[in-house]
């Protein structure tokens, strides 16, 4: 675990979960990244790379069988971003044949820490397309809106949010007290999966096409009941596949039930589901990005924060407009 500045990893290093932890994996630097892509990637980036890389290989000097990679980190920070995307280069160096598997936290305009976090993403996205297997995005504002309206949880704190996305887009999200009351057979938590305010980013399903779905269930659940549920998703015309993927749902049941964080936000429940999916609908989260990155670089806004880290001004311009999704509808 890489953080650039202490105080945060001094809260896993004495918090409940420490002995999940080995101490010499628990890295720091001096300073942080102050919000800046350029500053992580560059400057106090390139302090630290080394110290992360060594930390890496003897992990995996210890593995009998390295499969690959997962990053956590959030797109709108200068380490999340900047020193992120440094990682991953390094690591497709070091491991080109193995996954690496990002789990990318979007920014939000109600959770926010800097207004130059679409400069921080975009950038961090032009790595990723190149290096990263597979990006699971989770957008800040998505999971404030099930916290707020499906916990009923007034002003979620980081805590609540993470907590949320800790429990991995599990459906059905319940509290305790509403829990008793609502029916989670297999068919509804299925539904519930594809509904937009049940989604962990801001988009909408129906306006886009699947690529790819990914059905894992957990708990009380036989294959019959999800062949019925999926029948019944394949009837609505709000979900549709794009041609050339014929196979559509894949599906996996693992028959250990969901468990919950002691004191936690979600009520206990018999089973659940987690989709994951590929949609071309996405790219409406892109453009959002895309959009306040222009309006701020139009007027060259905050350009020699980056400028003045050892940046380029020419790999601003050069961000690659994540359109591509556009192409493929
Ligand atoms: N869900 C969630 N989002 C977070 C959390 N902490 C920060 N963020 C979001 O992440 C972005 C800020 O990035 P951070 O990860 O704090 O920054 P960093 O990677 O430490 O980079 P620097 O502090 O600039 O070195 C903002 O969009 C925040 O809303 C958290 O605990 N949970
Ligand atoms: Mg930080």
């Amino acid at each position: 675990m890489f953080i650039n500045e202490s105080s945060k990893i001094n809260e896993v290093r004495t918090g409940t979960y420490r002995q999940l932890f080995s101490p010499s994996n628990l890295i720091t630097g001096k300073e942080d990244a102050a919000n800046n892509y350029a500053r992580g990637h560059y400057t106090v980036g390139k302090e630290q790379k080394n110290v992360v890389v060594e930390a890496i290989r003897k992990q995996q000097e210890m593995c009998s069988g390295l499969q690959g990679f997962l990053i956590f980190h959030s797109f709108g920070g200068g380490t999340g971003s900047g020193f992120g995307s440094l990682l991953l280069e390094e690591l497709s160096v070091e491991y080109p044949k193995k996954s690496k598997l990002c789990f990318s936290i979007y920014p939000a305009p109600q959770v926010s820490t800097a207004v130059v976090e679409p400069y921080n993403s975009i950038l961090f996205t032009h790595t990723t397309l190149e290096h990263a297997d597979v990006t699971f995005m989770v957008d800040n504002e998505a999971i404030y809106d099930l916290c707020r309206k499906e916990l009923n949880i007034t002003r979620p704190t980081y805590t609540n949010l993470n907590r949320m996305i800790g429990q991995a887009t599990y459906a059905p999200v319940v509290s305790a007290d509403r829990a008793q009351h609502d029916n989670f057979d297999v068919s509804s938590i299925t539904a519930k999966c594809f509904e937009p305010t049940h989604q962990m980013v801001k988009c909408d399903p129906s306006k886009g096409k699947y690529m790819a779905c990914c059905l894992l269930y957990r708990g009380d659940v036989v294959p019959k009941d999800v062949n019925h549920a999926i029948g019944l998703i394949r009837q609505k015309k709000s979900i549709a596949f794009v041609d050339w993927c014929p196979t559509g749902f894949k599906v996996g049941i693992n028959y250990q039930p969901p468990t919950v964080v002691p004191g936690g936000d979600l009520a206990k429940i018999d089973r659940a589901v987690c989709c994951l999916s590929n949609t071309t609908a996405i790219s409406e989260a892109w453009q959002r990005l895309d959009h306040k990155f222009d309006l701020m670089y139009a007027k060259r806004a905050f350009v020699h924060w980056y400028v003045g880290e050892g940046m380029e001004e020419v790999i601003l311009m050069m961000k690659i407009k994540v359109n591509n999704y556009t192409y493929i509808i």
